[in-house]
């Protein structure tokens, strides 16, 4: 199957590299994004190609087929024969993927770490996310607005263990949620990253859990599952659902009233940043080892002024 992912980016401005002594004579750079034609990883690749253009560099992607250590190992691992300037990679397992990274940077390939992150991550030379914690935050305040002083009881819906910004954002959540009393956490599930799983989780805990009144699905896939369990239940707009991204399908659902809220990421923004401190470290710039992008909170009443942080398909 083909894996070079095509993105319908804008055209992107051609710019030349500062050249001189500095610049490298090896001017390709690779992302390795964690799964192939997601809309967050496209919008992270178009901004990432704009900006390579623009800095005179090739950026070329290669994403594995499903959210997976062992399909992103191969993408790293097929890198070998012909080894980028620098790899920007958002690794999908916290702990797996230090082995193969770790050998890519052993043949001099400067590594940069864009949205998700290794739990040791020494090996790169610059890591680029959203505040995840924050956005967790921000998600329980967000909910515990459109909740109100109700009482009732929240879940929260994780992809996979491992994923780092996931974990953080549940993380962030929770903590906050003990902010507000009404609200009682009934804890976090894992999903796999499958939509139909986060389904099957909230059919369950809608059977089990009759003061329901919030969901938060810290990604994509896990607000389009909840998504689904609502709607087969009959419960839309009666459980509050937060997800986190603005994909198209999470935007639409947003107008729908599927969902009440999305945390929108800056994935063009990260891309962008992680190709500049890539060429950083390439010409012997100074690099900025941990940078964060930005987070919106967009609710159906205020979805049209915040457009631009909507994702590309
Ligand atoms: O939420 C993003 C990304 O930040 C996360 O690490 C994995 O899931 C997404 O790609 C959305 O599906």
């Amino acid at each position: 199957a083909a894996t070079l992912v095509l993105a319908a980016c804008g055209s992107g401005q051609v710019g030349q590299s500062s050249g001189g002594q500095s610049a490298p004579d090896n001017k390709n750079l690779a992302l390795i994004p964690g799964v192939q034609a997601e809309p967050f990883y496209i919008s992270m690749q178009c901004g990432a190609e704009a900006e390579a253009k623009k800095l005179g560099y090739t950026l070329t992607t290669q994403a594995p087929q499903q959210f997976d250590a062992a399909l992103q190992t191969e993408k790293v691992n097929a890198l070998g024969s012909n080894p980028p300037a620098a790899m920007l990679i958002a690794p999908t397992d916290d702990t797996a993927m230090l082995a193969p990274i770790q050998q890519v940077a052993n043949r001099g390939t400067k590594i940069v770490q864009v949205d998700t992150s290794l739990k040791d991550s020494s090996v790169a030379v610059s890591s680029i996310s959203s505040d995840n914690t924050q956005g967790g935050q921000l998600a329980a305040d967000t909910l515990a607005k459109l909740v109100g002083n109700k009482p009732g009881s929240v879940l929260v819906l994780d992809t996979k263990a491992g994923t780092s910004t996931t974990a953080a954002r549940a993380a962030g959540f929770t903590e906050q949620l003990k902010k507000y009393p009404n609200l009682k956490s009934v804890g976090v599930q894992f999903t796999d990253n499958e939509p139909e799983q986060a389904a099957s989780k909230v059919s369950a805990a809608l059977a089990s859990t009759p003061d329901l009144v919030g969901i938060f699905a810290t990604n994509l896939n896990t607000g389009e599952g909840a998504a689904t369990g609502l709607r087969n239940a009959g419960k839309i707009g009666q459980v509050n659902l937060v997800g986190f991204d603005a994909s198209p399908s999470e935007v639409n659902g947003l107008r729908s009233g599927e969902y009440q809220a999305l945390i929108a990421q800056d994935p063009a923004a990260i891309g962008q940043q992680g190709v500049d401190q890539a060429v950083n470290a390439l010409e012997h710039k100074p690099v900025t080892a941990k940078l964060t992008a930005g987070l919106h909170s967009i609710t159906r009443a205020d979805m049209d002024a915040n457009a631009q942080y909507f994702y590309k398909q």
